[in-house]
């Protein structure tokens, strides 16, 4: 395991979809936006992730007839959440939010860009085995330890956080910088993930820098 504390802070999914207004809005999601430029003053390496679905995706629900979003199917890789229709390759929605300053980002990762399998988390797609390169990248440049920030705390944060630890890497999420959809107790679900398998929390004023 290649544990140093070079740090590499991950901002994820801030898009205008997850934002109000948009598609999958989640509550507040704008609002972390000034936090997260601040933010980036303390780190000297940042990366983006974005949400970027072909327009037939597997993970809409428009995609499967006589289903809502936020219902649950079953699939090959286990249980999915169906979505509205968002963050479609090119679309207005899919852009990062446009006062996001991304000018010192180092990395944009795409993910859930194949029509058969999500991608919450920035490591793995939804089967939590085909890898997105993102572990390859950052044990490549040697970064040791994330940060991570962005939406949504109980789903894209959260699974990149946890394969964050299983692929070796310390993982510290910025709490006050992350905004949740919270669907049937999935924050709580979350979090208690998070305390079981050593995903710690902190806020931004925590950072050192
Ligand atoms: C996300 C649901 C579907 C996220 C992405 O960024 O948390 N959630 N696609
Ligand atoms: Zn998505």
């Amino acid at each position: 395991m290649n544990r140093n504390s070079k740090t590499f802070l991950l901002v994820v999914d801030v898009q205008l979809d997850f934002c109000p207004g948009g598609a999958l809005a989640v509550p507040d999601g704008d609002q972390i936006v000034a936090g997260i430029n601040q933010l980036m003053k303390r780190f000297t390496h940042i990366g983006f992730t974005q949400d970027w679905h072909p327009a037939d995706h597997s993970s809409f629900a428009s995609a499967h007839p006589g289903k809502s979003p936020f219902e649950t199917i079953s699939v090959d890789y286990g249980e999915q959440t169906l979505w509205p229709d968002h963050c479609i390759q090119g679309q207005e929605g899919a852009r990062l939010h446009p006062e996001l300053d991304t000018s010192r980002g180092e990395l944009i990762i795409r993910k859930g860009y194949r029509r058969n399998i999500d991608s919450y988390s920035a490591f793995f797609e939804n089967d939590r085995k085909t890898p997105t390169g993102l572990a390859g990248y950052l044990r490549d440049r040697g970064f040791g330890k994330l940060y991570i920030c962005g939406l949504a705390t109980d789903f894209c944060v959260g699974f990149s956080a946890l394969d964050g630890v299983a692929c070796g890497f310390e993982i510290v999420v910025i709490e006050d910088v992350c905004r949740a959809i919270d669907l049937d107790g999935s924050l709580a679900a979350m979090k208690q993930m998070f305390s079981d398998q050593g995903v710690t929390l902190c806020r931004s004023d925590d950072v050192p820098g």
